[in-house]
């Protein structure tokens, strides 16, 4: 009985720690753990991020992250300016990009910038942090985490669909050349239809100052900055159709990821894309 009873307070602890870790916010927890220095590619970016990380990493709960910006000179960068409605967009994928997420850390003052995130899965992750110092052109600088843990089998890959269902809304993606080749222009069109009666979505809400947003990545392992693409989003397109150009680098896998607004809620659909 006195056994039973200590596995009941074991479990309620248990329970406690982990509502604990869910309501952490940005800037309550210590960093002192791990810490990863971004590799650079030898790119023209004079900054860089250093992520500092709980030290009990762990899959599947809220983990608080420490971002620093710094100039080549080790000095913190002090000044960002916004684009698309934020100071940093960090896109969190896992390297095989069977996960992803879009965050925005906040900035703290100091060249210091905090985020929540959840890490679903063990694994290797990247982190692709976005921001534009005043007076710079926008950076990127990447960093990495391991999350250890079990890693679960794959998923079966449905590679190459260019149809997505999300609840209610179907998601098709159209390539202005149906196989793209390596630094040639692109149109990527995603038609959005309500899959109740097929017509187009219409309600699209801004989300992130933009009717669209668009995240491009060459599968690689590992991942570096050089596989982050930048999309451009066309302004004048039909009801529920959003439109970017971008070029595709290298040939390769690529994938999509499109997120959109709809009552304040945000979905994302995937893609992959063949570059020859
Ligand atoms: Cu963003």
């Amino acid at each position: 009985m006195k056994y039973y009873l200590t596995r009941i307070v074991a479990i309620a602890a248990l329970l406690l720690s982990s509502a604990c870790g869910s309501s952490i916010k940005s800037g309550e927890s210590s960093h002192n753990g791990h810490s990863t220095e971004q590799t650079h590619d030898g790119d023209s970016s004079t900054t860089q991020a250093k992520l500092t990380a709980p030290k009990n990493l762990a899959q599947n709960q809220p983990m608080s992250l420490v971002i620093d910006v710094r100039d080549s000179q080790g000095k913190a960068v002090t000044n960002f300016d916004t684009f698309q409605e934020k100071t940093m967009h960090a896109i969190v994928v896992r390297d095989d990009l069977q996960s992803f997420a879009h965050v925005h850390p906040e900035y703290k003052g100091n060249g210091r910038f905090e985020v929540s995130t959840t890490f679903p899965t063990a694994g290797e992750y990247k982190i692709f942090s976005d921001y534009k110092p005043s007076g710079q052109k926008e950076q990127v600088s990447l960093m990495t985490l391991n999350i250890p843990g079990s890693v679960p089998l794959p998923k079966d890959l449905e590679k190459f669909n260019t149809t997505k269902i999300l609840n209610d809304v179907k998601v098709n993606l159209k390539l202005s050349e149906p196989n793209p080749k390596v630094g040639k222009e692109v149109t990527l069109t995603f038609d959005l239809k309500q899959t109740a009666n097929n017509q187009p979505v219409k309600d699209l809400q801004p989300y992130l100052g933009e009717k669209e947003h668009l995240v491009i990545l060459k599968s690689s392992y590992p991942l570096s900055t050089s596989d982050y693409i930048h999309a451009h989003a066309l302004k004048k397109t039909g009801d529920g159709q959003i439109a970017f150009k971008t070029t595709f680098p290298q040939p390769g896998t690529y994938k999509l990821w499109v997120q959109f607004n709809r009552d304040g809620k945000v979905d994302t659909a995937d893609f992959w894309v063949n570059v020859l």
